[in-house]
């Protein structure tokens, strides 16, 4: 991936707009995400050997909010099964247009990628062994989750799994200022500035909107999942397993 880097939130804004996955955004996505998010490459590279435990033969892989395809990627290095594909999806134009031409790049496997740009709302979960959420459903209206995990549960096979990654929110404040803090010296080791930093977090408050985990493994159970277990955490990223 070209690696160009961010410095959207560099200098002073007169307006700072809500952030939106533009094709500002799209060129600068990988390094973005990379000195944003902690343990990002470990998500990556983890969420792959899970999709290569999980995958069944004859089922669909989701990768919903796919972005630049990292998941999508990584999940097809390892899928063995027969008959196995990946959909991904995303309703940025700019990042499946990239994503495609990543894709093209890549002679790791013989996997089939269906790259779609669509809302998820739009896109029919069926079939599915592995479904991936990594990052996306905090970007989704908070009364539109549920019915989203529901339609997800619904669309798993027995024995299939959802990898969930969130920013979460901490009910007690002392705890979510820790997290905040910690998050923030995460992005300062990484070059971004404190202006960087707090014109960023504006342009996401109204677009990105963390929970609790309880709030999250409530709304798993609700969506029918049995078993739910965090598997990662870096400060105030988690991520999820919840099988059916
Ligand atoms: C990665 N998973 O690199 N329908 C489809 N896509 C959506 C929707 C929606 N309703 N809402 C948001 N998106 C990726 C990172 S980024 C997370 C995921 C981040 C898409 C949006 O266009 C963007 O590409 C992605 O979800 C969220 O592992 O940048 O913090």
């Amino acid at each position: 991936m070209a690696n160009k880097e961010d410095a959207i939130y560099a200098s002073p804004l007169d307006e700072i707009i809500d952030f939106s996955f533009d094709e500002k955004v799209v060129n600068v996505f990988p390094d973005m995400i990379q000195r944003s998010v902690p343990g990002y490459g470990t998500l990556i590279s983890t969420i792959g050997i899970m999709a290569a435990r999980y995958a069944q033969a004859d089922s669909h892989c989701y990768d919903l909010g796919c972005s630049l395809g990292a998941v999508t990627l990584s999940m097809r290095q390892r899928i063995t099964q027969e008959n196995c594909d990946i959909i991904a999806v995303d309703n940025s134009a700019a990042m499946i247009e990239k994503g495609q031409r990543l894709l093209a790049d890549d002679k790791s496997s013989e996997v089939p990628v269906e790259l779609v740009c669509a809302d998820i709302h739009d896109v029919e979960i069926k079939k599915a062994s592995v479904v991936v959420l990594n990052f996306t459903l905090q970007f989704i209206p908070v009364e539109e989750r549920l019915e989203l995990l529901q339609r997800i549960y619904q669309g798993l096979k027995p024995g299939g799994v959802l990898i969930l990654s969130e920013k979460l929110a901490f009910e007690d404040e002392t705890q979510d200022n820790f997290h905040v803090d910690s998050h923030h010296d995460f992005k300062r080791s990484n070059g971004y500035s404190d202006l960087e930093i707090s014109q960023k977090r504006s342009a996401l408050e109204n677009v990105l909107i963390p929970e609790t985990l309880a709030e999250h493994q409530q709304r798993l159970q609700q969506a029918g999942f049995e078993f739910i277990e965090k598997w990662f955490q870096c400060f105030n990223f988690v991520s999820m397993v919840a099988i059916k």
